[in-house]
């Protein structure tokens, strides 16, 4: 039965990572960790504070509760690390470095996620392969094509059992997501039900890579738990759901709310963002190396988010 320790647990992804491997694992096994105070009276489980940028604060958690596995989601997203690219940049790779460090002295495994930023302009913008051109111009794109390199390094040179996936943009209604480019995917939803309307900051036709959270989830367990003689990739795999435009994401919307509007206003900086990568990318690889399966397309992804956004903006 693992152990499992989570970094930035507070964070879009963490928050429901957290609360799904509390079901699957035993609750006493998941050590959810960050920088934040605010899960410590939220947690239904073990939670303490943790500045990934503090290597031993690091090694003296995972020490304490004996963890064989970590997840380190502990980042600055795309478009606050173009803001604070220095800052980023101690964040995003301090913080990964400390978490290798961790894994090797205490044999752990350990998974990170990059990202569909770590592609740039000159990737082949669709259908992505797997292995292919990276060289990304964001700051996020940087630290994380260096996190891939960081992680593999650790599993041929230490035997450190890494491994990562690259994510497309997550929608996801739990917890919302702080500072990326994809965020509008997110806002639309919520102020679909708040106000029937939404300006979007990425324009017509930006196709980028999505997926509903719980498809996050599930892949970051499945491939966690994948037999390591499947793998001939580690880090880090495609993995995508839908590639979709601030358009049609608008007409899945109207058909729960026919009324429905989306204008558009013009941020310079995170449409340069988006435009740097891919539109679509294949994830054959990870079907094949370790069986991954999105359950939600645009529509069920849409009905389901509506439905508990619905629920709880509706006062
Ligand atoms: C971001 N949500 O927008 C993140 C993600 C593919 C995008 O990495 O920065």
């Amino acid at each position: 039965m693992h152990k499992i320790l989570v970094t930035g647990a507070s964070g879009q992804i963490g928050t429901e990572l957290v609360a799904r491997l509390r079901q699957i694992y035993n609750i006493d096994h998941v050590i959810a960790t960050d920088i934040k105070a605010d899960g410590l009276n939220e947690s239904s489980g073990i939670y303490e504070i943790l500045d990934v940028t503090d290597g031993q604060a690091m090694h003296d958690i995972a020490n304490k509760y004996q963890v064989d596995t970590i997840i380190h989601l502990a980042a600055l997203l795309s478009a606050t690390a173009e803001a604070k690219p220095l800052l980023a940049w101690h964040l995003n790779m301090g913080g990964l470095l400390n978490a290798l460090e961790v894994s090797k002295s205490l044999n752990c495994r350990l998974f990170t996620p990059s990202s569909i930023a770590a592609f740039g302009p000159t990737t082949p913008k669709n259908n992505t392969p797997q292995d292919t051109m990276q060289r990304p111009t964001s700051m996020y794109g940087v630290s994380k094509v260096s996190g891939e390199l960081l992680c593999d390094y650790y599993y041929h040179k230490f035997g450190v059992d890494t491994r990562g996936l690259r994510f497309p943009g997550l929608i996801s209604y739990t917890a919302p997501p702080g500072g990326g480019t994809t965020d509008y995917a997110v806002e639309m939803f919520y102020e679909a039900i708040a106000k029937g309307s939404y300006t979007s900051y990425i324009k017509q036709g930006t196709f980028m890579d999505m997926m509903y959270m719980p498809d996050a989830i599930e892949a970051i367990i499945k491939l966690m738990e994948a037999d390591a003689s499947s793998l001939k990739h580690r880090n880090a795999f495609n993995i995508s759901a839908m590639s979709i435009d601030p358009e049609m994401i608008a007409t899945a919307i109207r058909k729960h709310i026919p009324d429905f509007k989306l204008g558009y206003y013009s941020d310079p900086v995170r449409q340069a963002i988006a435009d740097s990568w891919p539109d679509s990318i294949d994830s054959s690889a990870s079907k094949e190396e370790w069986g991954f399966q999105a359950a939600y397309d645009l529509d069920k992804m849409t009905d389901d988010m509506l439905s508990h956004l619905a629920s709880r903006l509706v006062v």
